[in-house]
């Protein structure tokens, strides 16, 4: 016997990978409802490459009552409305908005760093999926950490425009377009021209300076890795269409060399080194498309401070930054808590 689960968002970026990876990763599932808004109703979406197609239903309309988990990829205004009607209703919501993930009673989990964080699940049903910036962070800085001991991370993020949606990829491509052809590249998703640019803005601006996304990595990571660990980041769009990258600079407790970092990164679940130190020995978002793991290249000492390291790592946002990661968490809410068969 298998599960019963809930796609709500299946028409976007993220809903569709969650669908995908779900197949990919043969989840036990007897049962898949997928849910949109009431304007994508009578559409469907495909079962990842199975040849599957699910119809779309009304998430308005639809009853939770007997199902066990529910993917969530609506945004945070839908996530309001919805999460705590099927929490209630007993279908354990696993929500890639941003809306619960500093909620003390709803863990925030990346399955490689913190699973045992999600038995706090009950408190309210929920369980929250980071921000696709930290998710690929922490799991690179996982090992370092049980080794050296981090206090402190200076993070550089160069994001994709999928991060921002279809809408931010759709930007991309036009304006690309237009500029070859030589017609007008208005700003409309992003606050500046993307298309062979890059912006230093992601989210929105906060008193201190920073801005939300900046926010969002350095308590997230707090969160999920350990509240010592100090973090300042800048995080910046790119015109890349899928992959997130980020140049990380981190200071430890304790020494540790570049080689024992390549050694415990080799060895880490969800990592993938490729540090060849050579011509392309290392790895661009494009190379990252479709994967599942965070790769690490460029791994160095960093003799700007005691005991320091630097290091380039890249994965693809919509899958380990999101809909990879939730179902990696549905995966171990069944192993630990709703054991099926
Ligand atoms: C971006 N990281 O690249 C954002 C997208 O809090 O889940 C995901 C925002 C979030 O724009």
């Amino acid at each position: 016997m298998g599960y019963r689960i809930v796609v709500a968002g299946a028409t976007g970026n993220v809903g569709r990978e969650m669908l995908n990876i779900l197949a990919e990763r043969e989840f036990p599932a007897d049962e898949i409802a997928v849910l949109a808004s009431s304007r994508s109703v009578g559409e469907e979406a495909e079962y990842g490459e199975t040849g599957r197609r699910l119809k779309i239903q009304n998430i308005e309309h639809f009853d939770p009552t007997g199902w066990d988990m529910a993917l969530f990829a609506i945004g945070s205004d839908a996530t309001k409305v919805y999460a705590p009607k099927f929490a209630a209703a007993g279908c354990v919501v696993i929500d890639n908005s941003s809306l619960y993930r500093m909620d003390p009673d709803v863990p925030l989990i990346v399955p490689e760093v913190n699973p045992e964080a999600i038995d706090g699940y009950k408190a309210k049903n929920i369980i929250a999926n980071p921000n696709c910036s930290t998710a690929q962070m922490v799991v690179a800085l996982k090992p370092l950490h049980d080794a050296a001991g981090i206090k402190r991370v200076v993070v550089a993020t160069y994001q994709s425009v999928s991060g921002a949606g279809k809408a931010g990829m759709d930007e991309l491509f036009e304006q690309s377009r237009n500029i070859f052809v030589g017609d007008q590249a208005e700003p409309k998703k992003f606050t500046k021209q993307i298309a062979f640019n890059v912006i230093p803005h992601i989210d929105s601006f906060l008193d201190d300076g920073s801005t939300k996304e900046e926010w969002k990595m350095v308590v997230e990571t707090k969160k999920i890795l350990d509240p010592k660990v100090k973090v300042i980041a800048t995080c910046v769009r790119v015109p890349v269409f899928v992959g997130h990258s980020e140049a990380v600079n981190v200071e430890f407790e304790r020494e540790i060399s570049a080689e024992e970092a390549q050694n415990l990164l080799r060895e880490a679940p969800g990592i993938m080194l490729v540090d060849k130190r050579e011509d392309g020995g290392y790895v661009t978002p494009i190379e990252c498309v479709g994967d599942y793991a965070t790769f690490v290249s460029r791994v160095r000492e960093d003799s700007t401070v005691e005991n320091g390291l630097a290091f380039w790592c890249v994965s693809d946002n919509l899958r380990k930054g999101a809909a990879l990661n939730a179902v990696q968490i549905a995966e171990l809410l069944g192993r630990r808590h709703l054991k099926k068969g």
